[in-house]
């Protein structure tokens, strides 16, 4: 059954899936639209909510990152069976995604003097109050957000990088759990021979 995964020619929301199907050695179809020359109106018309990631397996398809993501981890194992573990995860990726959600409003400013501004206080406080959270779950959680690989480790790693990309920085640099998750993550089989290959990316 084809594996495809549409989404920009940039990591965004979609880095944390690819790794994921790299680590898993699924053999997929990684179709990249070109960020800078979108929207493409044939493209955008044809997708369900008009927005990517969308993944498609044969006949099949779904959007939602955050679903994908946790669909494509199942097929691999990296999603709990317990209910109340998969129900930790999902806080963990939905707390990700309301960080996330700060570097949208950056990312969408317009006006420079007010970008200039967003970025200082997202740099100066917005990275710390989630960070100091999420530093603390990776410490108690023997450097994972579950004591072990999981589906959201891989969600982080791809939005921190999404997140170093928009803004020019390494955010991670006072964290020292998130720099080891990331080492980690960026070494596991799979995931290490596609970095090796990867283009970097640009905005
Ligand atoms: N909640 C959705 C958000 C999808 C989304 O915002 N996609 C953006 C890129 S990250 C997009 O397609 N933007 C182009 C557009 O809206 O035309 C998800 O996580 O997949």
């Amino acid at each position: 059954m084809a594996k495809k995964l549409h989404y920009f020619d940039i990591n965004g929301v979609a880095e944390g899936i690819r790794y994921i199907l790299h680590y898993g050695k699924e053999k997929f179809e990684d179709v990249q639209y070109e960020y800078k020359n979108w929207p493409m109106k044939d493209v955008k018309d044809s997708l369900p909510y008009g927005q990517l990631p969308l993944y498609e397996e044969g006949n099949r398809s779904i959007n939602q990152s955050l679903a994908i993501a946790r669909y494509v981890g199942y097929l691999h194992n990296l999603v709990p069976s317990d209910p109340w573990e998969q129900a930790v995860l999902d806080a963990v990726v939905y707390n990700i995604y309301d960080f996330w959600q700060k570097v949208l409003v950056y990312i969408r400013e317009k006006d420079l003097s007010k970008k200039q501004a967003l970025k200082k206080e997202f740099l100066e406080d917005t990275v710390d109050y989630f960070f100091s959270r999420f530093e603390k779950e990776l410490q108690k959680n023997k450097g994972f957000f579950l004591g072990k690989l999981t589906w959201a480790d891989f969600v982080f790693v791809g939005i921190v990088e999404a997140t170093n990309l928009f803004l020019g920085e390494e955010i991670e640099r006072k964290y020292p759990n998130t720099v080891a998750l990331l080492n980690k993550i960026r070494s596991l089989p799979g995931v290490k021979e596609y970095i090796a290959k990867r283009k970097p990316y640009r905005i």
